[in-house]
């Protein structure tokens, strides 16, 4: 996969991509990066991307000629790459949108800022908006990172062969069950007993109890619409009524 990010912070992507599982997808060119700053596009001799609001108001608003410009000559022949518009309008990005996502071999992301963008970015050039949840972040950035993170993973070979993305937390639409690690009883906490018992048949029913209990516990509504096997159904009923 090929991601072409379109920013007025450039060096806010720096940190993201120079160390931890990106960096390994980079050097084993799992994943390739573009980094484009929309100034870079602009022609005049102050180098602006925003200009004030027509009709009035505070803030300024991004310019559609450098994105425009900027996305054309990233996005060559290609009639089907995605154009996603970070911002708090877009739909709501979740697991199913990054594994929607993770099929294409291209993306091109912009980076809002300030009060706004020009609205012929979202009419005439973006084909799809997304946001990472209902709260207003002062730029894309951080909800391009968010995006990005979730796709890349799911890539094949980015997490190596022992994670396997297919057991996280959503993926099935329910919450994962809890982990633990050495040592067995740490300041009196002890592990479950199960998990030390060797019994794998144990351990799995365990541990689907557990998915379905915190859901339950945590997030009541996403057991409406998980997907469920007529056994976890009835573990659903059981565990509701006690
Ligand atoms: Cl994509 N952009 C901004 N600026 N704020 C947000 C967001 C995006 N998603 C949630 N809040």
């Amino acid at each position: 996969m090929h991601i072409d990010i379109l920013t007025l912070f450039p060096e806010m992507f720096q940190g993201m991509f120079g160390s931890g599982i990106f960096k390994r997808a980079i050097d084993q060119k799992l994943v390739s990066v573009g980094i484009h700053n929309i100034r870079d596009y602009t022609h005049d001799k102050h180098h602006s991307v925003d200009d004030y609001p027509y009709g009035g108001g505070a803030g300024m608003v991004l310019k559609p000629e450098p994105i425009f410009e900027a996305v054309e000559s990233i996005k060559g022949e290609s009639a089907t790459v995605p154009i996603i518009l970070l911002t708090p309008q877009g739909r709501l990005f979740s697991q199913q949108v990054a594994q929607e996502l993770s099929q294409y071999s291209h993306l091109i992301l912009i980076c809002g800022h300030y009060e706004g963008v020009d609205e012929r970015v979202r009419e005439h050039l973006a084909t799809d908006e997304l946001s990472i949840g209902d709260y207003v972040l002062s730029g894309g950035e951080l909800a391009a990172m968010v995006v990005i993170d979730a796709v890349v993973r799911l890539l094949p070979g980015v997490l190596g062969s022992a994670a396997s993305p297919l057991d996280d937390s959503h993926v099935a639409g329910l919450l994962e069950y809890p982990q633990y690690t050495r040592p067995a009883i740490y300041r009196g906490w002890s592990v479950p007993e199960v998990l030390l018992s060797g019994n794998h048949a144990q351990i799995a029913d365990w541990r689907r109890e557990q998915v379905i209990l915190r859901t339950l516990e945590r997030r009541p509504e996403l057991l409406d619409k998980a997907k469920l096997s007529s056994e976890e159904k009835g573990l659903v009923q059981k565990l509701r009524q006690s």
